[in-house]
């Protein structure tokens, strides 16, 4: 559970000539030294996998491949080497120069092509030389996305970023499961749904309803109570299910009523983690601690659900997190598509579970919020937080624990 598998991480090729700074590219985007990098050309001999966990996109491997231009018998081994990479990548970065592009570069974009894999055309070394206007062009004019970078200056990383978000295959953001990943087939999951007066006439919420169709498709069980009744269905079971999840509204009652063995979450927890990134947004979330009286906090929500009563992002969060906080705080709120180009007058980001969105969607507004140094939490992280049930309710998920302790890692340094 803790690992994702290799066959769902997006991968991703590293191709170009010698020496344009393949390797080099590789160490900058995931700021470590993955990859010996040299001024001699034909450093790289075998390709080179480093999975990682690369925010906005999530899992992916990268596959650094030695230079394909290269000469004599080795060399051609080394191109064998590198033509098996171009077979198994779902993305490809051809890494070229200002006024470099030529034939080679041609023949590995038809190659990609081929193979239906969108290509990104990095122009690396952009501090020594930016590319023209004109090479962009030709190569946009090919189907490919030019983005100049320099992976000694860091300059253009973040629209690499941007461009490899942009080019990712719609259907590697849908392959996260909701919830049947939690529940083994033939497993109980218990759904926690309190009928108030905020839950619409007649029906369930999309995010109840694609939780008992997950566990359907997972061949497991749904049991679905109000909270009243949740004592009594676990009674009623012959053992304990395998999750409870329960609307964040009633997580109080439900944390007291669930054996501490049993695992609980909230279904906007789910949905963070289905429909954006978990990890990101728990580690936003610790970013409340950080806030002071003034700040402003932007509240957004997908959909345009017109607010009844005690409105979740219009009336209780603002009302906790003006009582955590102990000063008056400005909220902005939000819907649709309305996200501000300008995330800089905001502190915090609160962001509903994007039931009704698509992940691409929230995963580039959370990647906007990372760039703009603004911490992105969402609805049900928050409430869990304020009623002190945060790593209980995230304990089903060993990488947002992990996110929480980096993260308080990095904030507060212990003393020496
Ligand atoms: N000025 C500048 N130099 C760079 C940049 N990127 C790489 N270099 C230099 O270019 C040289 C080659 O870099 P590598 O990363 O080893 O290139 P490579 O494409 O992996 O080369 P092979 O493995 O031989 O195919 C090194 O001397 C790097 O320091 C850049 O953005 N700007
Ligand atoms: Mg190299």
């Amino acid at each position: 559970m803790q690992a994702t598998p290799k066959s769902l991480r997006l991968h991703i090729g590293l191709f170009g000539r010698r020496n344009v700074g393949k390797s080099s590219l590789l160490n900058a985007i995931t700021r470590q030294q993955v990859s010996i990098v040299s001024a001699q050309a034909g450093t790289t001999t075998d390709p080179v996998d480093k999975p990682m966990e690369l925010l906005p996109l999530g899992p992916v491997q990268f596959v650094d491949t030695a230079g394909v231009d290269d000469e004599g018998a080795l060399g051609e081994l080394r191109i064998a080497r590198t033509r098996a990479v171009l077979d198994r990548v779902d993305l490809g970065m051809i890494v070229t120069g200002a006024g470099a592009w030529g034939d080679f570069e041609q023949a590995l974009l038809a190659e990609l092509d081929r193979r239906k894999v969108p290509v990104l055309v990095v122009f690396n070394k952009s501090d020594l030389q930016a590319p023209l206007p004109e090479e962009c062009r030709q190569v946009e004019g090919m189907g490919a996305l030019p983005v100049a970078v320099s992976s000694v200056t860091g300059q253009g990383l973040a629209d690499l970023m941007a461009g490899l978000l942009k080019l990712a295959p719609a259907n590697f953001f849908d392959s996260q499961r909701l919830v049947a990943d939690l529940v083994p087939p033939g497993e109980v999951a218990i759904l926690v749904v309190p009928i108030d007066k905020e839950a619409p006439k007649g029906r369930l919420i999309l995010p109840q309803v694609m939780t008992i169709r997950d566990l359907l498709d997972g061949e497991s069980m749904a049991l679905v109570v109000q909270e009243r009744e949740l004592k009594h269905a676990l009674d009623r079971l012959n053992r304990p299910p395998a999750l409870v999840v329960t609307d964040s509204q009633a997580f109080l009652k439900v944390a007291g009523d669930v054996p501490k063995g049993i695992p609980m979450t909230s279904f906007s927890i789910l949905m963070a983690r289905f429909q954006g990134n978990l990890a990101e947004q728990v580690r936003g979330t610790l970013g409340i601690e950080r806030l002071k009286g003034g700040d402003t906090i932007l509240v957004a929500e997908t959909c345009g659900h017109h607010p009844v009563g005690e409105d979740i992002g219009r009336v209780k969060i603002p009302r906790w997190l003006t009582q955590f906080v102990g000063a008056k705080l400005q909220f902005t709120h939000v819907q649709g598509r309305d996200f501000p180009q300008d995330l800089g007058p905001f502190s915090l980001v609160v962001h509903c579970g994007n039931c009704t969105g698509i992940r691409k969607e929230m995963t580039s507004r959370i990647h906007r919020c990372r760039e703009a140094g603004v911490p992105i939490t969402n609805y049900g992280l928050t409430i869990a937080y304020s009623l002190g049930v945060f790593e209980r309710a995230l304990a089903p998920f060993p990488d947002a624990l992990a996110a929480i302790e980096q993260e308080r890692a990095r904030i507060e340094p212990k003393p020496r």
